[in-house]
């Protein structure tokens, strides 16, 4: 059976719907420290669980029988700023939980979402190799530049089967914009179907990779699905599907609402997405197992106006 850790979350809501489609509700069990929406807690097996009790975590994994276990708890990289030790110590505890499961024989497989934010100033802005220089520069890219050394750690020494993507920023309509840096295009859709305005807290120019849930999805399941012998990196994968700026992304908003305007007033989180890159190279994921991307730019717009119309009435 599966356990999907942090299933109330951005990625966890999407991954949960996805799993039980893919795999049966009864054999994937959702948990997290709040109770999701209400599809999710009608649709299957619900633990209420923190991510960083070891006796809770391996309690719900002995009673519920599960085998994979995908952790999708952390604290996102602007809320992180905010709460420094709070987020290295959600994000690093809840790792070595899982791995010290896996290491003790009492779950088989792993999977842990690492972010282009363990890229830092120094790193190449464009084309960001798999294997570079990274001086990450915040607490949520620290957390997973450390996490991804302790997963290649744990496969080594323990044979642990965890693997791992390096997730760009992730829109979808399912749930509401997080503490992430590249939530500015999540509540973008809100804002222009609400107010048909939006006050960008990046620049026009604040170009950052990004990728529609359903790709990121798609390779999420992709990579736990795939023989252990493709999966060559044990750290983590780059993985990319497009990149735009918010003057873009506007462009394609204003494509369905002709009368959409968006204003620029900067804060901190200019500084965390002025650290990252702006496109990556994924060829590793590509050649290793068979990774590519279907939705572009444009039919993100298309499906995120579409869906959220009827929240809006618009
Ligand atoms: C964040 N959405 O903004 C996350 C992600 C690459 C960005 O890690 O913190």
């Amino acid at each position: 059976r599966i356990l999907i850790i942090g299933a109330s979350g951005q990625i966890g809501t999407e991954l949960t719907a996805f799993l039980r489609k893919e795999y049966g509700s009864h054999k994937v069990i959702a948990s997290d420290i709040v109770e999701g929406d209400a599809q999710m807690m009608a649709s299957g097996p619900f633990e209420i669980l923190d991510a960083m009790d070891y006796d809770a975590v391996q309690d719900v994994v002995i009673r519920h029988e599960i085998t994979d276990v995908y952790l999708m708890a952390a604290m996102l990289s602007a809320t992180a700023e905010k709460f420094p030790m709070k987020a290295w110590n959600l994000n690093m505890n809840s790792l070595f939980n899982v791995l010290n499961l896996a290491r003790d024989k009492k779950i088989e497989k792993i999977f842990w979402p690492s972010s282009i934010a363990v890229f830092g100033p120094t790193t190449p802005k464009a084309d960001t190799p798999q294997r570079t220089v990274m001086e990450p520069s915040t607490v949520y890219g620290i957390s997973k530049q450390t996490g991804e050394r302790w997963c290649e750690y744990y496969y080594k020494k323990y044979g642990v089967d965890v693997r791992s993507i390096r997730y760009p920023g992730l829109i979808s309509y399912t749930a509401p914009p997080g503490g992430g840096t590249t939530d500015y295009a999540v509540d973008i859709y809100h804002k222009a179907l609400k107010h048909g305005k939006y006050i960008c807290f990046l620049n026009a120019d604040t170009t950052l990779p990004m990728m529609y849930m359903d790709d990121a999805i798609k390779a999420t399941v992709g990579i736990m699905q795939a023989n252990a012998g493709d999966v060559k990196i044990r750290s983590s994968y780059n993985l990319a599907a497009f990149s735009f700026n918010p003057d873009e992304l506007s462009q394609s908003i204003k494509k369905h609402l002709p009368d959409f305007t968006i204003d620029y007033d900067p804060d901190f989180r200019q500084a965390i997405a002025d650290s990252w890159p702006q496109t990556i190279d994924d060829s590793e994921a590509r050649n290793d197992w068979g990774w590519e991307h279907k939705i572009s730019i444009d039919e993100m717009t298309k499906i995120m106006i579409e869906n959220l119309r009827k929240e809006y009435k618009k």
